[in-house]
């Protein structure tokens, strides 16, 4: 575990503090298009420490991803977790700058909902459209007081399938999802339909960029058609009156305490080992987290 000492913040904490407070034009942004980019939210030598160890572990890393295919068979990998322990991954979810801003958006108190890591290959599949809250409503959360951000941890641009938003989309409510693949997505003609009217935004981001996105915004990401593999982390925070009403298969989603680090933390070097993921790994097991995410049985690496 971490010590208080390193919890707590210090004079050297001081040369990597920024503001990073949300200011109400992007407060007021995030209630109108339903997303909200923040270039430079992280330093790229911030999220360099994340690349490095994905890639460094990778051996590690990649058996405990599971394969996402979209509808034209086509797969991308996705890494889970909902526990947050001192590893790397286990930090970055409860940096103080993400967590403010999450607050400061949902406007209330939040709590760790779960993470990934959302890996698109060279010539790897895409991301259907859907909204969060369409599989987050079956794990018993009574409203979208739900949100995420995303983290470049590499370049993303159209070409290597970056993440796309319906600006506005999430005004919409919450929609259907049905089978796509093996997992699901919005229905397709309600999201032609909402198409016709509003502006389909291409995240184009640089390692550091974050984007918040409402849990009922519209999003999704084309294949990776690119040679240069695509990398972003997603940390996802539940409105802690919000928790599932029915703990049961949920009970990694129900509340715990978020302990908030330091912005410093990952400048400071002050987590464990880069992956001691193994124990905080969530693989979604079919039978319960249906249709929150891959519906058919995952195959297995
Ligand atoms: O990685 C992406 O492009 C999007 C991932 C996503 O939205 C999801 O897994 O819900």
């Amino acid at each position: 575990m971490l010590s208080n000492s390193q919890l707590n913040q210090s004079e050297s904490d001081q040369k990597y503090e920024f503001s990073y407070q949300l200011t109400e034009a992007q407060i007021a942004q995030y209630h109108r298009d339903g997303f909200l980019i923040v270039p430079g939210f992280f330093q790229s030598a911030e999220t360099e420490v994340l690349h490095r160890s994905l890639i460094t572990h990778v051996d590690e890393y990649a058996p405990l991803e599971i394969q996402t295919f979209d509808r034209t068979g086509q797969s991308y990998s996705i890494l889970y977790w909902a526990e947050l322990g001192d590893s790397l991954l286990g930090v970055f979810p409860r940096i103080a700058r993400i967590v403010d801003g999450a607050e400061a958006l949902l406007g209330e108190a939040c709590y760790h909902w779960h993470s990934k890591i959302c890996r698109k290959l060279p010539n790897s599949g895409q991301v259907e459209w859907h909204q969060d809250y369409g599989s987050w409503y079956y794990n018993h959360c009574l409203s979208p007081q739900l949100i995420t951000c995303a983290i470049a941890i590499e370049p993303c641009s159209l070409e290597n399938g970056c993440l796309q938003m319906l600006k506005g989309s999430h005004v919409l409510g919450r929609m259907e999802v049905i089978e796509m693949g093996n997992t699901v997505g919005t229905d397709p003609q309600r999201v032609q339909k909402a198409m016709e009217t509003m502006e389909i935004v291409n995240c184009d981001m640089e390692p550091g960029d974050a984007v918040f996105f409402h849990s009922n915004v519209l999003h999704g990401s084309p294949p990776n058609r690119s040679d240069r593999s695509r990398t972003m982390i997603f940390c996802g925070y539940n409105a802690v009156l919000n928790e599932p009403f029915i703990r049961e298969g949920q009970e990694h989603h129900c509340y715990r305490p978020l302990h908030k680090l330091p912005d410093s933390v990952i400048m400071k070097g002050a987590y464990g080992a880069a992956l001691e993921n193994k124990a905080e790994v969530y693989k979604p097991r079919p039978e319960i987290d249906k249709p929150y995410m891959n519906i058919h049985p995952f195959p297995e690496k």
